[in-house]
């Protein structure tokens, strides 16, 4: 079932012709070759938020999950969750909440996630601060990590409460990349085409 969503969104994200940006992440467990998620960016144009979904499974029932990008994409088959770097900051804030603007958060400061009573994360966010078109603020290229613990938004009074959120170590990551170069194209059959984009404008709308 999880395994057909992916596959369901992977393909119309592959089939769209239209001018958006798309990036995957597939997620493995820290310094394993283990995969448990896979995690969809999707930007339909330069002025759009980005759409975040995706899938994490393996982890303990009813868990919160710090959820962040980190600066550094892991290279040559790195696995080392560590050696993405600290969270993606390029104008120097400390850390904050997802909700948070763009003067009170890292641009990679996602916030927390939630396993549900199966360990499963079901991820579905939209976010105005990291970007796919904006190479200042692009994801693109770089490492989504999930975290041991709660990301406490800064406000938990630790030590590296304004740094990372106390989140604890990193417990799975993977690399962003971009699957799609903006484009426009009449190869498919229109009737796919068409039912695949109303499928996609349903997902995200
Ligand atoms: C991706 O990022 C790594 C380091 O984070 C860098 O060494 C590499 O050149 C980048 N690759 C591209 C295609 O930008
Ligand atoms: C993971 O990477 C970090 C930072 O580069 C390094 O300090 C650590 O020793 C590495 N861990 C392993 C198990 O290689
Ligand atoms: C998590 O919940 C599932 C279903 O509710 C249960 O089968 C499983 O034993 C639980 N796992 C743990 C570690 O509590
Ligand atoms: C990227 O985003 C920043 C912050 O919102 C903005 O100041 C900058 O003009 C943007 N760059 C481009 C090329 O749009
Ligand atoms: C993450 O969840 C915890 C509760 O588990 C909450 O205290 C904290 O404020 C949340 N952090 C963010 C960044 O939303
Ligand atoms: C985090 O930064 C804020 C603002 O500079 C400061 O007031 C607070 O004491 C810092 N928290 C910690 C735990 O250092
Ligand atoms: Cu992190
Ligand atoms: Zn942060």
């Amino acid at each position: 079932m999880k395994f057909l969503l992916v596959c369901i969104l992977i393909f119309s994200l592959v089939q769209i012709g239209h001018s958006a940006l798309t990036a995957t992440a597939n997620i493995h467990v820290d310094s394993t070759s283990v995969a448990i998620g896979t995690v969809l960016f999707h930007q339909r144009d330069a002025n759009s938020p980005v759409r975040v979904v995706g899938i994490i499974d393996g982890l303990k029932n009813n868990t919160v999950h710090g959820f962040h990008v980190h600066r550094d994409a892991l290279m040559n088959g790195e696995l080392n969750c560590t050696a993405a770097g600290p969270h993606f900051n390029p104008y120097s804030t400390l850390h904050g909440p997802r909700e948070a603007d763009l003067g009170h958060r890292h641009v990679g400061d996602l916030g927390n996630l939630t396993a549900n009573d199966n360990g499963i994360i079901i991820i579905e966010l939209t976010d105005s601060i990291i970007d796919l078109y904006n190479a200042t603020r692009s994801v693109a290229n770089r490492t989504i990590v999930l975290h041991a613990m709660r990301d406490d938004g800064g406000k938990g009074g630790f030590p590296d409460s304004n740094t990372t959120g106390d989140a604890g170590p990193r417990i799975a990551c993977g690399v962003i990349s971009l699957a799609m170069i903006e484009s426009d194209t009449n190869s498919q059959s229109p009737k796919i085409s068409t039912m695949v984009t109303d499928f996609f404008r349903k997902l995200f709308p």
